[in-house]
C-alpha cells in the first residue's frame, strides 16, 4: 500500500544527517520521540523560547515562522509538527509508525490535525494569553476562557482514546507520542489539570507510553519527568 518511491528516496537520502530544532517539553517533543523510535541519526539544536531565541536572526533563517519544531534534512527544512512526524515515519517505513492502509492513515491524520489545529491552538490562548488581548485586564479573561475550552477538549480526547491501547486502537503510530505532548501540558503549570483523576484513559495511555525505551530516552534528554 505504501508508495514505492519511498524506497528509492531512502536510498538517496540515507546519508543526510537530520537536525531537530526543539525546546524542552514543547510540541517538538513528539518529533524527538519519533526520531528515537525509528533509530534515525539526528542532532538536537535547542531553541531557548524563554530567551525568545525563536525570533533571533539565526533561527529565523531556519524557520521564518519563529516556532519549533523545525527539522533540517541537509539544506531542506520542514516545519509543522504533523508534517515532521509523517516525514520521519515515512523515511523509516519498516518501523511502521505511519499507517498506509487508507482508513488507518486517515484516522492518523485526523488525530494529528485535531491536535495541531484545535487543541494546540486552544492551549496557546492559555499559555500565551497576552498575545490575544490588547487590554492587560482582558488577559486573565482570555486565559480563563481558553482553560475552560481546554478542559472540554481534554475530556473529548480522553473519550476518543478510550481504552486504546493506542490512538489507532491496536496499532502504535506517530499519533501516540504527539498525544503525550498534550498530556504533559495538561499536568503542567498553565493548565494544572489532575490528569489521573479527570482524564483516566489518556493517563493510562501516557503510562503505557512511558514504558517505551525511545520515550524514556527523549524525556531524559529534555529533562522531563515521565508520566507516573
Ligand atoms: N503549528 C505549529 C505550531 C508550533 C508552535 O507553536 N510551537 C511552539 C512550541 S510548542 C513555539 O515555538 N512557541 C514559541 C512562540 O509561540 O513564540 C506546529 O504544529 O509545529
Amino acid at each position: 500500500m505504501r508508495p514505492t518511491v519511498i524506497g528509492a528516496y531512502e536510498a538517496k537520502t540515507a546519508m543526510n544527517p537530520l537536525t531537530l530544532y526543539y525546546a524542552p517539553g514543547a510540541c517538538s517533543l513528539a518529533a524527538h520521540i519519533v526520531l528515537e523510535e525509528v533509530g534515525a541519526r539526528f542532532e538536537l539544536s535547542r531553541v531557548d523560547l524563554s530567551a525568545n531565541q525563536q525570533h533571533s536572526a539565526e533561527y529565523l533563517r531556519v524557520n521564518p515562522k519563529a516556532r519549533v519544531p523545525a527539522l533540517a534534512d541537509g539544506d531542506w527544512v520542514l516545519t509543522e509538527a504533523p508534517a515532521i512526524l509523517r516525514y520521519v515515519a515515512a523515511r523509516h517505513p519498516a518501523v511502521g509508525l505511519w499507517p498506509w492502509d487508507p482508513q488507518e492513515e486517515a484516522r492518523c491524520a485526523e488525530w494529528l490535525n485535531w491536535l495541531s489545529s484545535t487543541i494546540h491552538v486552544a492551549f496557546v490562548r492559555v499559555r500565551r494569553a497576552a498575545r490575544f488581548a490588547t487590554e492587560p485586564r482582558a488577559v486573565d479573561d482570555v486565559a480563563a476562557t481558553a482553560k475552560k475550552a481546554c478542559r472540554e477538549l481534554w475530556g473529548a480526547v480522553d473519550a476518543k482514546l478510550g481504552s486504546g491501547p493506542w490512538a489507532l486502537g491496536e496499532r502504535y503510530s506517530v499519533a501516540d507520542p504527539y498525544l503525550l505532548v498534550y498530556w504533559t501540558w495538561g499536568r503542567g503549570p498553565a493548565l494544572a489539570f489532575d490528569m489521573a483523576r479527570d482524564f483516566p484513559h489518556w493517563t493510562a495511555h501516557a503510562r503505557r507510553l512511558s514504558a517505551r525505551p525511545a520515550i524514556k530516552r527523549a524525556f531524559a534528554s529534555e529533562g522531563l519527568t515521565l508520566p507516573s
